[in-house]
């Protein structure tokens, strides 16, 4: 354990009146709150004074009430241009979206100091390429590190085919970025042995959504605030998308909107919300499904779906069945009712089948969610009950991780039906969406290859591979990793870490040699010998992808260190201008993969910066809900380049789709499925592409599909792991203080402070079985964490279901362990332990199983199991400087 403590700066300087500002966006979660960077040099002893005429803000300091604008974390020194400057880095007080109020969260607060600074925690940061040689990684040029890369490649690619080159990288990291990898790894490499950070397999993550026709980020803000009733299912906004929270629910929730939260935890959000009336529903992990189809059925029962809406929006039996045309059914709605389990002729036929299953009647749903089963009424009340005057209330559903990383199809689907029988979607104030994760930087440079991936059932489409079962089984000769953890952010962790171990480090095949063609010998041999060769892409060297694993490591720059583009949780598209220069010989993830990819002798890498690779990318984002295309076009009529053009909209940024009208000028989209939206009579012009998703669902008519959502597809999975005797449900997820893996965190004292190590919530009813007090070491176990061995070829529909795999040999029970800080609170369920879900030496993702769902392929993370044993005091317990074990469910 580290003695954490952190002693605040006392003063820092104010930038001078004509300190250079520069417009840009935060770099944490979805809503890319806006920034101002103030940046002015050391050199010469410049500061702003307290006056308004002697501040780059034109105010008087201190300024009231809210106090000096600055704090000290908002600072740093950077290089810029070779010479130190100062910098502060703040919210912009003077946007108009997104945080309007120039409100920052924990985590955006004090981004300044993510900024590389040699004398600060940020010193680290990985400087130079590295190649492993004896043991050893050992800073190298960039040549001597992509030559190696490029012929250990080329030769993988030759003798063990393509879909023995992985590619797993994050989905997010800006679009220019992104564009250039998946070029790299879809067009040009081709391999199906690609996924994303947050799932083994290129899937969609919300197939309910999918096939119900809504897009996952089809709301604006302020429809999450003009909502009368708000459902927020698995997740509090308030954690996770702190300004989505403050700055547009709350003011909703003044106004008189009822907030209802579907969670296993009571949270601050959730107190603010039950402070003004609002509900919790507190169901047990997985249970959603029943919840949901039990607020369904008191609804159709009572006769309160809204009849107009579902006449007009929702596909009858013929307009079901008009998406299966004669050939292959090849839309994934398509696919995935060729099982029969999810179509339906329409809201009678969805009726029918709702009101026969027995797990939706609400006295049971409550039985088996271990709630009170007069919240659901209550639920059903709010969301849909029309007033005394006849009009029904405004609704809107809102989903995220803790809904659908627990039962991923089961949940999409039935969220999808209740959502459409309010009449969410499509109008202001009733929509359904994603809160989101990640900004929005995909940008896709080629298509996933389906054909080469082995997942097959007999007679259906290909499903992308699950990359973490084939590099269980051996076939990863090579793994490219950009971007993320991997190991601790996927199920199974610990058998996944071992697995890793076992090709690479217990290989006979290592580096004994300074000699590049004899580094290049080894490490063709370590692939053909069956074992795996590792490059990692990182800003800072992370245990154990980067520090135990790779070959090769490669420095990459980030948010502020080259210009870069990205869309948030309202499509709102940014520029995040470079304002300092990247440590060393960091290099932006664009341009390290058209290194590599040139050396390897794939053409079209030769962008000179990155606002050609976004240049050229653009044309790829037509029809999508980030269309940016039509800016490039009006940029290039300006006679400036795409980032210059995109940079003039500043902290407000565009609204994507963006359309370009006849005469030339830009029009947003302020929300998608607008059904009150009104295109261009003339039909689009120049550059512009209607997408149907811009005053349509996203189906085959364009009209929504009304789906089944079977509890069987994922109970026996359910009912297996269900806590036994001396277990509890060990669930996974965000805090607000906390980003991701703590890259960032673990290199900011004052967090570091708060949050030194994994905890664990306990309920007192639990702590108290297990003997545990706040403050303890706790060790969390569990014996039979299970993982899917093998890639099966299904011949029977339900071949893939659990039990089935269970009965057929294709599960192992492994073995895992992890401690923690026990945190005892009554804001947590009976029955369920809640952890940071990544922390990279004491990773949640443990005692999670490593079972896809079967329908989709994405994990159910925050589906962990175990029991909890008492290890003595943690030195936190007693000492007052570092943790906290005050309640934070307190609004
Ligand atoms: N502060 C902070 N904000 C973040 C991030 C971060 O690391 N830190 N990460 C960003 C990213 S990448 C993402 S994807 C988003 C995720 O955003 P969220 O989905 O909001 O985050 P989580 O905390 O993972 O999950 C939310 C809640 O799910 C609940 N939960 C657990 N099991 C279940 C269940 O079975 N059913 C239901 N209904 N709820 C359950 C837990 O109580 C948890 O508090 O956050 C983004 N924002
Ligand atoms: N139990 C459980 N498990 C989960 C989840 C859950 O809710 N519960 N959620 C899943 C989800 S939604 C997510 S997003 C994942 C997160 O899992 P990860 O993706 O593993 O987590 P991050 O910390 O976001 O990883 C980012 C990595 O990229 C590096 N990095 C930062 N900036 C740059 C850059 O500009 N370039 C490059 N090359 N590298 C950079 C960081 O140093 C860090 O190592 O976890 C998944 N796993
Ligand atoms: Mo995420």
């Amino acid at each position: 354990m580290s003695t954490p403590y952190y002693v605040p700066e006392e003063s820092i300087p104010l930038p001078p009146p004509d300190a250079d500002v520069i417009s840009t966006a935060c770099d944490y979660c979805v809503v890319a709150c806006g920034y101002k960077v103030y940046r002015w040099p050391v050199r010469g002893g410049k500061v702003g004074g307290p006056a308004a005429d002697q501040n780059a803000f034109g105010e008087d300091f201190p300024v009231e009430p809210l106090g000096a604008w600055v704090a000290p974390t908002q600072h740093n020194i950077v290089l810029h241009n070779g010479e130190p400057h100062h910098v502060v880095i703040i919210p912009d007080k003077d946007t108009k979206h997104v945080n309007p109020r120039g409100n920052s969260s924990i985590r955006g607060g004090a981004i300044a100091q993510k900024v590389y600074n040699p004398q600060t925690p940020t010193r680290d940061r990985l400087k130079s390429p590295m190649v492993r040689m004896f043991g050893v990684l050992m800073p190298v040029t960039w040549d001597f590190a992509l030559d190696i890369a490029a012929e250990v490649g080329k030769h993988v690619l030759e003798k063990h085919g393509t879909n023995a080159y992985g590619v797993k990288t994050f989905s997010y990291g800006y679009m220019e970025n992104t564009y250039a990898i998946t070029k790299y790894a879809l067009r040009n490499i081709s391999t199906a042995n690609f996924t994303f950070h947050d799932t083994p397999s290129d899937v969609t993550s919300t197939p309910g959504f999918r096939d119900a026709g809504f897009d996952n980020f089809g709301p604006s803000y302020e429809d999450w605030r003009d909502a009368d009733t708000l459902l927020m299912c698995g997740t509090d906004p308030y954690e996770s998308k702190t300004i989505l929270f403050t700055d547009w629910i709350m003011p909703g929730i003044q106004n008189g909107q009822k907030t209802i939260f579907l969670l296993p935890r009571r949270t601050a959000g959730v107190a603010y919300a039950e402070k003004n009336g609002g509900m919790l529903i507190d169901i047990q992990p997985g249970t959603d499904l029943p919840v949901v189809l039990a607020i369904a059925r008191v609804i159709v029962e009572k006769g309160w779906e809204d009849a107009e809406w579902i006449q007009n929006w929702v596909n009858s039996k013929w307009e079901s069945s008009s998406g299966f045309g004669q050939g292959t059914r090849n839309t994934p709605w398509q696919w995935r009712t060729t099982w029969g389990k999810f179509q339906t002729d329409g809201f009678e036929d969805w009726k029918k089948w709702l009101l026969e299953q027995d797990y939706a009647v609400p006295e049971k749903a409550a039985e088996i969610a271990q709630i009170d089963v007069e919240k659901i009424y209550t639920a059903a009340e709010w969301m849909a009950k029309p007033k005394a005057d006849g009009t029904r209330p405004k609704t809107s559903i809102m989903i995220e991780k803790g809904f659908y990383w627990s039962n991923n199809t089961g949940n999409t689907n039935a969220i999808s039906s209740l959502g459409i029988i309010c009449g969410c979607g499509g109008r202001p104030g009733q929509v359904i969406g994603r809160a989101g994760g990640h900004q929005r930087g995909g940008l896709r440079g080629g298509s996933y290859p389906r054909n080469k991936s082995p997942e097959k059932l007999p007679g259906r489409r290909r499903r992308a591979m699950d990359t973490d079962r084939y590099l269980m089984s051996g076939h990863t000769r090579l793994a490219h990793v950009i971007g993320t953890t991997w190991v601790q952010a996927m199920l199974g962790s610990q058998s996944l870490q071992s697995k890793f171990d076992e090709l690479t480090t217990r290989n006979p095949h290592q580096v004994q040699s300074y000699d590049k063609a004899e580094i290049i010998e080894t490490l063709k041999k370590r692939a053909d010998s069956g074992g795996m060769v590792v490059w990692d892409q990182d800003i800072y060297l992370v245990d154990p992808i980067g520090a135990r694993y790779a070959d090769i490591v490669f420095p990459a720059s980030g948010w502020g260190e080259e210009t870069f583009t990205r869309a948030n949780g309202e499509r709102r598209i940014r520029l995040y201008p470079k304002f300092y220069d990247a440590p060393g010989e960091a290099k932006p993830d664009w341009w390290i993969i058209a290194q590599l990819s040139k050396k390897m002798g794939f053409e079209g890498f030769d962008w000179k910066d990155s606002n050609e690779v976004l240049e050229e990318g653009s044309r790829r984002s037509r029809g999508s809900r980030k269309d940016f295309h039509p800016v490039k076009v009006a940029a290039h009529r300006e006679g400036k380049t795409l980032h210059e053009k995109l940079g003039e909209f500043g902290t407000n940024g565009i609204q994507g789709p963006v359309l370009m009208l006849a005469d030339g000028s830009l029009e947003e989209t302020k929300r998608l499925h607008d059904v009150n939206r009104v295109l261009p009579e003339n039909g689009p012009a120049g550059p512009t592409v209607f997408n149907k998703k811009l005053t349509h669902f996203n189906t085959q008519t364009g009209k929504c599909n009304l789906q089944k959502a079977p509890w069987s597809l994922f109970s026996s999975y359910w009912e297996w792991l269900k806590p036994r005797e001396g277990e509890i449900w060990m669930t996974s997820g965000r805090i607000n203080e906390r980003w991701q893996s703590g890259y960032d965190d673990r290199r900011r004292p004052y967090i570091v402070q708060r949050w030194p190590e994994n905890w664990i919530e306990l309920h007192p009813e639990d702590a108290e079985m297990y003997g545990v007090e706040s403050g303890d070491y706790v060790m969390l176990y569990s014996d039979r964490i299970p993982v899917q061995k093998d890639t099966i070829i299904g011949i029977e529909g339900d071949d893939f279901d659990f039990a089935s795999l269970l009965e057929n040999g294709h599960i192992e029970l492994t073995e895992a362990a992890i401690t923690a800080v026990a945190m005892v609170t009554p804001a947590v369920k009976k029955g369920v332990g809640y952890m940071d879900f990544l922390h990279t030496s004491q990773p949640a993702n443990a005692l999670a199983g490593r079972v896809v769902d079967w329908i989709s392929g994405n994990y159910n993370y925050k589906m962990g199991i175990g029991q909890v044993r008492r290890m003595g005091e943690s030195p936190y317990k007693k000492q007052l400087r570092s943790m906290s074990f005050a309640r934070r469910d307190i609004a």
